[in-house]
């Protein structure tokens, strides 16, 4: 008997060995495919349910939302393109990823998601948009647009050579992406993609199929499209209003007069230059006659301004229809290839976007329709289907709620989230989850003129601090002011949760070792010059 244990156990032990039953390679890791707009409205993805959105759907878009979950209460750090990708890449505030604002230089020898991921065993790519000034690291793919990139025939940079791509960005970066799914990824491995589409930022040309997809739309334009700002100093200064701050030819596609297809005001001429004469010509002929019509009209003052919103938010709009067909064919290659059921798909944007609030374009405001950015998440199995959530979640978040996913978990501690995979999967309950959330911007005095400033939001209260050349408290009662029409900052019946607020940011920049320095001036010559030079 004992002879036939010992046999037992001798073979059990070899055929353990042979193949382990509980290693873990036999559970496939969850693959991540992370994709990216540039300047995405909340407000423009339909499954948000905006009105704006529901004249113009993004069916592929809320395919994620269907399977899985739509956050209501994502944000950024810091509303800006390059501060918030190194934020994501690095699980960091910007004041320490050392990525500021926009013209900055990302410092790529420090840690990142991707680099994590790779010692993981992941296969990492990222296509798109990168606008970090430094060369990518940590991705074994990288194919990335020269700085914001061009929507037609734009510039890639690929293995340090730059080579023009004749078509759309939209669409040869969707293209791009199926591409190394379909023949670059092994299978075997897990994979971490990051398509990071161009569209819609500035100065939103949508597709040739799409140029004429929104011209009998008419958009309603919010009640706050002619804004009386009161205490609102920093608002007031801003200059990224679609009627006086926008460029006539380069962001309007305005002509010079009735029958001439010449633009009206473009100081940047490479968008349209580059354009090849064949492509040229189908724009010219689909914008000729709306340009006509409107100089038939001879609108002026409130109807010229009503004018350029629709405008405006047809093209955008238009834009993201291109977007929008791209992350269909990526859902539909993921089903067709069974990926699906082992991938995270993640749907956001580099911030949100004003679509006429305030009458304004761009972002960068700690305000909601800026601050907040769209996030929807779909994984088979372990996020159910139809899931909302209303937690605050910031893309600071993302790093290491992916690694958490990838079962990455001691090579955090210098990162500055929270997984919120918990909320996912449904383990924890969304009230332990944080309460209370900072936004620091530093941009200025840059485009648009944007005053610096921070602050802390609670579920409720908003309490922000604009600086530099300007010394202005706000805050806002979000549950009775969702707009943040109402600076209550000197509203009595609120002093005591504006103490406590204020406590708040001074216990969180202790938590995120913000510094005194974070708070130096810009030197007045260089804020009146860029007055001058924006306006
Ligand atoms: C460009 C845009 C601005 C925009 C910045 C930052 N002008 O300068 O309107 O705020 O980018 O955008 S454009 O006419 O040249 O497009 S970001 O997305 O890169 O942060
Ligand atoms: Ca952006």
């Amino acid at each position: 008997r004992s002879l036939f244990l010992y046999v037992f156990f001798a073979f059990a032990f070899l055929a353990c060995k042979e193949n382990p039953p509980l290693a873990e390679e036999t559970v496939p890791k969850t693959n991540i495919l992370f994709i990216m707009a540039d300047d995405h409205a909340i407000q423009a993805i339909s499954a948000y349910n905006h009105p704006i959105a529901q004249l113009a759907p993004t069916p592929n878009i809320d395919r994620l939302a269907k399977n899985g979950a739509l956050f209501t209460h994502s944000y950024v750090t810091n509303s800006i393109c390059g501060p918030s990708r190194a934020v994501i890449l690095t699980g960091k505030h910007s004041h320490l990823n050392g990525f500021r604002q926009n013209g900055d230089h990302f410092d790529g020898n420090q840690t990142t998601l991707p680099k994590i991921l790779g010692q993981a065993g992941y296969q990492t790519a990222l296509i798109g948009k990168w606008h970090l000034d430094s060369a990518p690291q940590g991705f074994d793919y990288s194919k990335v647009l020269v700085d914001q990139g061009n929507y037609y025939n734009p510039d890639f940079v690929q293995n340090g050579d730059t080579t023009r791509v004749e078509g759309y960005a939209t669409d040869i970066i969707t293209e791009e992406a199926l591409t190394w799914l379909k023949d670059q990824r092994k299978d075997g491995l897990p994979f971490f993609m990051m398509v990071h589409h161009k569209a819609p930022h500035r100065n939103w040309m949508p597709a040739l199929r799409h140029v004429n997809k929104y011209d009998s739309v008419q958009f309603p334009l919010p009640d706050s499209y002619f804004p009386s700002f009161k205490k609102q100093k920093a608002a007031e200064a801003q200059l990224q209003t679609i009627y006086d701050d926008m460029y006539e030819g380069h962001d309007l596609k305005m002509t010079q007069g009735y029958g001439s297809t010449e633009l009206a005001h473009n100081p940047w001429t490479t968008d349209f230059e580059r354009m090849t004469p064949e492509q040229r010509k189908a724009w010219d002929k689909a914008y000729l006659p709306k340009n006509n019509a409107f100089h038939k009209a001879k609108l002026k003052g409130k109807a010229l301004a009503e004018w350029k919103g629709q405008r405006y938010l047809q093209d955008y709009m238009a834009t993201i229809a291109a977007v929008d067909e791209g992350v269909g064919e990526i859902l539909d290659y993921l089903e067709e290839s069974g990926l699906d059921k082992n991938t995270l798909v993640v749907y956001t944007s580099d911030q949100g976007f004003y679509l006429g609030e305030n009458g304004w374009f761009d972002k960068r405001f700690m305000y909601e329709t800026s601050f907040g950015t769209p996030l929807l998440m779909q994984l088979s199995g372990t996020i159910p289907p139809g899931t909302q959530i209303d937690a605050m979640v910031q893309n600071l978040d993302f790093a290491q709620t992916f690694l958490d996913f990838a079962g990455v978990t001691d090579k955090t501690e210098a990162m500055q989230g929270q997984s919120f995979k918990g909320l996912l999967d449904g383990s924890m309950d969304p009230d332990d989850f944080r309460d209370v959330i900072y936004y620091h911007y530093y941009d200025y005095p840059a485009f648009h003129m944007v005053k610096k400033h921070y602050g802390v939001r609670t579920k409720r209260y908003k309490l922000m601090h604009f600086y530099d050349d300007i010394d202005s408290w706000e805050f806002y009662d979000l549950y009775k002011d969702p707009k943040e029409l109402n600076n209550l900052i000197d509203d009595r019946t609120y002093t005591s949760i504006i103490d406590q607020m204020h406590h708040k940011i001074d216990s969180l920049q202790k938590v995120y070792k913000v510094s005194e320095r974070e708070f130096h001036k810009a030197p007045k010559e260089a804020v009146d010059k860029a007055y001058k030079q924006f306006k």
